[in-house]
């Protein structure tokens, strides 16, 4: 959006431009990665949640990295992290604004592009973008003692130039998050780790849930997938099931 002030206060939109990519949270236009951030410990990893910023983020056409941060506190935990959602597919490492752990990496990631960060408050967004950024000191707060749980530092969503050239908006934290509108079919789209098996399924159409002869559960029964993994999948396929599509009835065919 192009916007002229007017001296007398106020201003006119005077050109609003398209919007190749949109996130409903944070709700950031434009965005071409989004850098989902978790720590080990203070607070616990939300498994659930981080799920469903992937789906949203990829369903929005997103490239996306994970980053654990505050490997400091647990680097094995980091580490037994990173290596399961690197094998579901996604680009991930653990990080540390104490050691300086993954912060180059990020900084590689964000050059030349516009990111967003999203993730629970108090899990250190602020604090990595500022070591990313020489000279950057945006405001950070501890997480409380009594609950591990972040404060709300971060209250609005601002975008920042890079000083390798790119943006990056930091965003406040928050851990519930809907479901884009997607056909309960869509969503094994958003998961990577099912699609070396999933031209092998029975079904054309597999949703790789409760259908016969599903190559994704026999690679799920011989430990080739996360079963936490999987497991909130098909929570969010009952959940999609839901908001929106009558079931199927049985008998729909081969190609349903
Ligand atoms: N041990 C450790 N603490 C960290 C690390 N990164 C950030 N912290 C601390 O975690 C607390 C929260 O950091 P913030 O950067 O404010 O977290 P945030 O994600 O921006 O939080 P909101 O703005 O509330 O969403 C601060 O006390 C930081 O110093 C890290 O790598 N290791
Ligand atoms: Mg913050
Ligand atoms: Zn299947």
């Amino acid at each position: 959006m192009t916007l002229t002030l007017l001296p007398a206060g106020g201003a006119v939109v005077e050109s609003v431009c398209p919007r190749r990519t949109e996130l409903v949270r944070p709700p950031v236009a434009n965005a071409e990665l989004a850098v989902l951030v978790q720590a080990v410990r203070d607070p616990p990893p939300a498994p659930a949640f981080l799920d469903r910023l992937l789906i949203q983020a990829q369903a929005a056409g997103l490239a996306v990295v994970i980053v654990w941060n505050k490997a400091d506190l647990d680097p094995g935990r980091a580490a037994e992290l990173e290596a399961l959602y690197r094998s579901a597919g996604f680009d991930t490492w653990p990080a540390s604004t104490v050691t300086g752990e993954g912060v180059p990496g990020l900084a590689r990631a964000m050059a030349g592009r516009i990111s967003v960060f999203a993730g629970p408050s108090g899990t250190g967004k602020t604090s990595l973008l500022n070591a990313v950024t020489e000279g950057l000191t945006l405001a950070t707060r501890a997480v409380s003692a009594r609950s591990r749980r972040g404060r709300h530092t971060t209250r609005l969503t601002q975008l920042l130039p890079l000083p390798g050239g790119g943006l990056v908006a930091d965003t406040p934290g928050f851990t519930s998050l809907r479901l884009p509108p997607l056909k309960t079919g869509e969503l094994r789209d958003y998961y990577p780790e099912f699609a070396p098996f999933a031209p092998f399924c029975y079904f054309r159409g597999c949703r790789h849930d409760r259908e016969p002869s599903c190559a994704v559960k026999e690679a799920l029964a011989s430990g080739r997938i996360d079963p936490g993994r999987y497991e909130r999948y098909r929570l969010f396929l009952a959940e999609l099931d839901q908001v929106k599509e009558p079931r199927l009835k049985p008998g729909s065919g081969k190609d349903e």
